[in-house]
């Protein structure tokens, strides 16, 4: 059940999303443009702020919920999927967005992307995917490439990076798209797709670090590696072709969505429902429980 088609759609601007806090970013990072993007997508969407719970980790990326209306949990360092989805479990009715950073979401969080994926919690989870360690002034991250040079890792890299795409598609995701800042318009179409994706959907934004960040990565550097999925023809429900083209992140910037399951499986509360359902119809009275086990008074 998608809970964006169950309830009254109301009329929104983006600007009902914002909050009065001014973000703390450095001038031109590009998460300023994420969360334009986003609160454009809620406008879209049409649910209240009351209506949407917005969990992060830690780290620049995650201090996004205090930039919007919606209800925010600026949780714990890498643990922002576990309590996502304790939350949309708890009240299936809430639109759930987490946001996480390249480090927060696949370093130390890492472990809980697989569990998630494949109870195909319905949550929109976009990762702001910058190569490095923002908040804590530029170490490595998972998904900095062999070779990165940072001020503790002054002679290079040593590992291969993590493709966060490949990741979730290998999982078995069945919602995963990649966008940019650059084309703010594209990514705000992305994440209101992902919203409307009924499970689990996965949106990795190349959002650059301005301070920590490569050259190479920066938004006007973009624009020569960026490949507009559509614009190539890809089919999303081509799966094989989808998993081609995520080996190409780290050389290529595919944007758009990657992979759109046509036949995507029940969500988890979904599941969840169906048996609470069954259980009450088969509800044997509590008196009989108890009588089972509870002594009976002798005639
Ligand atoms: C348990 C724990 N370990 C380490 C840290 C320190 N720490 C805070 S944010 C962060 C990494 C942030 O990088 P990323 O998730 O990529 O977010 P960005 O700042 O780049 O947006 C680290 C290591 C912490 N707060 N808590
Ligand atoms: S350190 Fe990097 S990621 Fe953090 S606010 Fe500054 S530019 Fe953005
Ligand atoms: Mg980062």
């Amino acid at each position: 059940m998608n809970t964006t088609d169950t309830l009254p759609v109301e009329k929104f601007q983006a600007g009902d999303f914002k909050s009065d806090l001014k973000p703390i970013w450095c001038p031109g990072c590009g998460d300023f443009g994420v969360v334009t993007a986003l609160t454009r997508a809620l406008a879209a969407i049409g649910r209240p702020p009351h209506e949407i719970a917005f969990v992060s980790g830690i780290g620049c990326s995650s201090r996004i919920p205090g930039y919007t209306t919606a209800y925010g949990f600026n949780t714990v360092h890498g643990r922002s999927l576990p309590i996502a989805q304790g939350i949309k479990l708890a009240n299936p009715e809430l639109l759930v967005l987490v946001a996480s950073g390249d480090g927060d979401g696949f370093s130390i969080g890492g472990g809980h992307v697989a569990h998630v994926v494949r109870r195909n919690i319905d949550l929109t989870y976009i990762v702001m995917d910058n190569q490095i360690y923002g908040l804590t002034k530029g170490q490595l991250s998972p998904t900095s490439a062999r070779g990165r040079k940072t001020a503790t890792s002054n002679f290079g890299s040593l590992e291969d990076p993590v493709n966060p795409l490949l990741y979730v598609l290998g999982y078995g995701a069945s919602f995963v798209a990649q966008g940019t800042p650059l084309d703010m318009v594209g990514l705000a179409k992305l994440i209101e797709e992902g919203i409307r994706f009924p499970g689990f959907a996965f949106i990795n934004v190349q959002s650059p670090c301005v301070t920590y960040g490569e050259e190479e990565q920066q938004l006007k550097a973009q624009r020569s590696r960026v490949e507009n999925l559509a614009a190539l023809g890809h089919d999303p429900a081509d799966r094989a072709r989808a998993i081609e083209l995520a080996r190409e992140y780290g050389t290529k910037l595919h944007t758009g969505v990657l992979y759109r399951n046509p036949n995507p499986p029940p969500t988890y509360g979904e599941g969840v429902l169906q048996r609470q359902q069954a259980l009450r119809k088969d509800a044997v009275p509590r008196q009989d429980i108890l009588k089972r086990f509870l002594p009976q008074p002798s005639a």
